[in-house]
């Protein structure tokens, strides 16, 4: 049967496609929407870089980051886009558009902000991702853009993951989260 043939002939074509189109407009979407944030420490200094993705939940943070005392460290988005040290208490609370309690780990939260912890190694370097399941590159107020922007902070020590207020020490560096021009 001829036109049997020509429609699966048809049929494979637009799934040819679809399969090749159709990821590669998400992955240009996806890269529109990387997001560079410099990382400082309290003397002002730069200590390197977070590199924001969309993930499938969540935000892919991508860690570049050197300067670091070894050790497993906590790291947080917190609500204002303002990074002023040596405090860093100007980037404000957790992001927190739910008003859940803090930690991963705390059957009434937890903040959009919360991520797990990451290590420093014994260079003294941070090459690795986490992944922050609470917040999104979109609109809304669990996005890392809403209102004028919020900012990445990492602290002297590590997160329990369920004591609030968190545990995790002294804000050691920050960085501005804004949406790219
Ligand atoms: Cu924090
Ligand atoms: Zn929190």
């Amino acid at each position: 049967m001829q036109s049997n043939r020509t429609l699966s002939a048809l049929l494979f074509f637009a799934m040819l496609v679809l399969l090749v189109a159709v990821p590669a407009a998400l992955a240009k979407g996806e890269k529109a929407q990387k997001t560079v944030v410099h990382m400082k420490n309290a003397d002002g200094k730069s200590i390197g870089t977070a590199i924001l993705t969309p993930a499938a939940k969540g935000v892919k943070i991508s860690l570049n980051l050197h300067g670091l005392a070894p050790g497993e460290r906590a790291i947080h988005i917190h609500q204002n886009p303002t990074c002023e040290g040596p405090d860093f208490k100007s980037a404000g609370d957790h992001l927190n558009p739910d008003n859940k309690k803090h930690g991963l780990k705390n059957p009434e939260g937890p903040h959009a902000g919360d991520m797990p912890n990451f290590n420093v190694d014994a260079t003294r370097h941070a090459r690795t991702f986490v992944v922050a399941p609470g917040v999104t590159m979109g609109s809304g107020p669990n996005s890392v853009f809403t209102g004028n922007g919020t900012s990445l902070v990492i602290h002297a020590k590590a997160d329990d993951q369920k004591s609030d207020p968190p545990t995790a020490g002294a804000r050691i560096a920050c960085g501005v989260i804004q949406k790219p021009k």
